[in-house]
């Protein structure tokens, strides 16, 4: 595999230059500051490429290109936004650039309650808790109607937890939930979230699925014409929030929608971390059925927590080799998918993939790293799995 690392350009506090000591090979990056429905202009495209070879790094993987909401919900900027998508795989293409990821989660992108709970071993880690997301939704966002996603005992809970945070918490738990984690297309105020979740009213699992074949059937012919390959990340976490639908949640849900659209240009982003969290997850049987579709993979890995809610478990961001995924089995079957691809002589037979998410360790707890993204986290995370990488012995063992 092509041991990439993810990179947000030149606001990212870990340098360039310092990833060819961490043994980086490609970089994964987007053009975060234009905001989703614009077009990324090959001027653009061109300087981001400029500085990443400035450092002898190039641009494996676009990620993400994304979304906007008008494109989820058929909003009154649909054709403007695909447009505007239609155009930006073709300048991306231009420059070479064929790997595209997105998700098409409503509203919220990757969702914690906590960016820095103490470990043990005195690092930090992210954490989800339905409980303190149950606050969020009931008591801070008092979404109408919230109550009939949570028991009684739930929600009897949360109104005690509610009563015991500070108002700084309460700033916290909020911002953490809205506004934008690192990647997240966008970040929203209180209000904002109100009037998007509105324009998902008439919007349920079938009408979102639907939205997402259609926006599949707009953009892969030209994806497909561009030799370019689209992989949709999955819902993180795998389970509705806030009361808008998930549909990228399982094997089931990508199996469906390859088959659909049922063209190399749609493929997926296998993300261990997110869909790991369902305890029905199992990433090696993701692999068999899927892998000849799998054009990005992010290895990171969960740990679910005795929670309130077996469907909606709360989990926090393990170790990459510690959590509820078994990494060496995930390895070991995306590298039996890179021989098969070999021997069928593909071209994209290597599969980029990125240390996902790490712990904040050592340096990264005096250095302002980004949640999720610190050096020394994720430098451990690429290490061992690198390792796992060489005692498979590389694509050719498996020939
Ligand atoms: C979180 C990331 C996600 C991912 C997007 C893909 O760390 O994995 O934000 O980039 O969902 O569009």
């Amino acid at each position: 595999m092509k041991q990439c690392w993810r990179w947000f350009g030149p606001a990212d506090t870990v340098s360039l230059g310092d990833l060819h000591q961490v043994g980086v090979e490609g970089i994964v990056t987007a053009l975060h500051h234009i905001p989703p429905g614009e077009v990324w202009g090959k001027s653009s495209i061109r300087e981001r490429i400029e500085i990443l070879s400035s450092q002898s790094l190039g641009w494996d993987v676009v990620e993400s290109l994304p979304v906007s909401e008008d494109i989820k919900t058929k909003g009154p900027n649909y054709t403007a936004h695909i447009d505007a998508y239609l155009k930006s795989l073709e300048n991306l293409a231009s420059f070479g650039i064929k790997t595209v990821c997105y998700n098409f989660m409503p509203i919220l992108d990757w969702t914690r309650t906590d960016l820095r709970a103490r470990q043990s071993h005195g690092g930090t880690a992210m954490l989800f808790r339905l409980l303190d997301f149950a606050v969020f939704d009931l008591f801070i966002l008092k979404r109408p109607g919230a109550s009939t996603d949570y028991s009684q005992g739930q929600q009897e809970a949360a109104a005690e937890h509610y009563k015991s945070l500070t108002s700084d918490a309460k700033r916290d738990l909020q911002n953490n939930i809205i506004a934008g984690l690192p990647g997240a297309n966008d970040t929203w105020t209180l209000e904002q979230v109100k009037v998007q979740l509105d324009r998902y009213k008439s919007i349920d699992a079938s009408v979102l699925r639907q939205n997402l074949i259609d926006f599949l059937s707009a953009v892969t012919p030209t994806a497909e014409r561009l030799g370019m390959r689209l992989c949709c990340h999955p819902d993180d976490p795998p389970f509705n929030l806030l009361g808008l639908p998930r549909v990228m949640s399982s094997t089931e849900d990508y199996a469906y929608i390859l088959n659909e659209i049922d063209t190399h240009a749609n493929g997926a982003t296998l993300c261990t971390g997110s869909l790991g969290v369902a305890s029905a997850f199992d990433p090696v049987s993701f692999v068999t059925r899927l892998g000849h579709r799998i054009h990005f993979a992010h290895l990171r890995n969960t740990k679910r927590l005795a929670g309130s809610d077996p469907e909606r478990p709360d989990f926090f961001e393990a170790a990459h080799l510690e959590g509820d995924t078994d990494m060496v089995a995930t390895i070991k079957s995306l590298m039996k998918e890179e021989a098969r691809r070999r021997q069928s002589g593909r071209e994209d037979w290597e599969i980029p993939m990125r240390p996902d998410h790490g712990q904040e360790l050592l340096w990264d707890l005096t250095n302002n790293s980004m949640p999720g993204y610190p050096l020394i986290g994720r430098m451990r995370g690429l290490a061992e799995l690198r390792g796992i990488m060489a005692a498979f012995g590389g694509a050719d063992q498996h020939t």
